[in-house]
């Protein structure tokens, strides 16, 4: 059996995931990191090495409203990280002892738009960046919806693949928010011997194209995505929430830490500021990793060509 173990001791971090409740559109940064801060706090209570926070928890969810000037739209965008806003989490985590993932958009300085989320050490040193691959929505006001999602107007897809990183001893890889419905980002990572995939969402509870489509199946799918992947790849998923109604536009909650058999080990039960917390032990990876998914002896890639190929269907007829 392959032996997937870095080191002789028992590789467990204790996790939290840190659900933040609705952020509306005119809270300003510095009310949102006190949040933030207030959540370290408890999970340093906890004893958590890491705390993992949404997709874009630093504002509102933006992209459900439509801008047509770029400086309207850049007011929502970190050009540096950390910034005056953004560096007490960073000497929190270095005081505390807590590593930290947090999304954000970022405007890089060759004036790019992204939806990202970086990783730090226990230290606040970021070690890690990932950029939004799977962008939903639409680029043009559309309307047919009952509200906007406006990603594939303000951000480009990310441009850096699915690295993951060797952090607290274990394998870490990040995705983000619709990301976690494909099942080619956890392949990318379990490719990679990820063993702890972080990610965070904001899903509104609604379809916009399909108001019969509410709360109880929204979250029934969120849920299957990420359960499936962890099993599939045999790694922790912890998939983390921006919660509640945002002026009015309400989204799920229903945040999860997922151990590598596929079990909700840890779930929110609130639509606020909420943390979850679960010691993951790193080597429950490893069984499922040299057996049932051991890539190496039981993947067929002669056979999986229009995976990378290909980009929609195409019918044999
Ligand atoms: N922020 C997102 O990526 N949200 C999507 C929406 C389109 C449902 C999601 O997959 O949850």
């Amino acid at each position: 059996m392959c032996d997937f173990t870095i080191g002789d001791k028992m590789r467990e971090i204790v996790i939290g995931g840190a659900q933040m409740g609705p952020i509306q559109k005119a809270e300003p940064r510095e009310a949102v990191v006190e949040r933030m801060l207030a959540l370290m706090e408890e999970a340093h209570g906890a004893s958590c090495d890491l705390v993992v926070f949404p997709e874009l928890c630093l504002t509102t969810f933006f992209p459900r409203w439509y801008f047509e000037k770029q400086a309207e739209i850049d007011v929502w965008f970190e050009k540096n990280m950390p910034n005056d806003a953004t560096m007490p989490l960073f000497r929190t985590s270095k005081e505390l002892g807590i590593a930290l993932s947090f999304g954000y958009a970022e405007l890089t300085p060759d004036g790019l738009h992204y939806n990202t989320s970086i990783l730090t050490d226990k230290r606040g040193n970021i070690i890690g960046k990932y950029r939004k691959v799977h962008l939903p929505g639409h680029s043009e006001y559309d309307h047919d919806r009952a509200f906007q999602h406006l990603e594939k107007r303000y951000f480009l897809p990310g441009d850096m693949g699915f690295p993951v990183w060797r952090n607290l001893n274990a394998m870490m890889g990040m995705c983000i928010c619709n990301d976690r419905r494909w099942p080619e980002v956890y392949r990318e990572m379990g490719l990679q011997g990820v063993e702890l995939l972080m990610l965070g969402y904001n899903t509104p509870s609604v379809n916009s194209q399909m108001s019969d489509e509410g709360l109880e199946k929204r979250l029934y799918h969120s849920e299957l995505c990420m359960t499936a992947g962890a099993y599939q790849n045999s790694t922790w998923v912890i998939g983390v929430a921006k919660a509640g109604s945002e002026d009015g536009h309400p989204l799920i909650g229903g945040s999860i830490i997922v151990d590598p058999d596929g079990n909700v080990v840890a779930k929110a039960s609130s639509e606020d500021d909420e943390l979850i917390v679960h010691a993951c032990d790193m080597d429950a990876c490893n069984f499922g990793k040299s057996t049932i998914f051991d890539f190496a002896r039981h993947r067929r890639i002669e056979h999986y060509t229009r995976i990378s190929t290909q980009t929609g269907v195409v019918r044999p007829d």
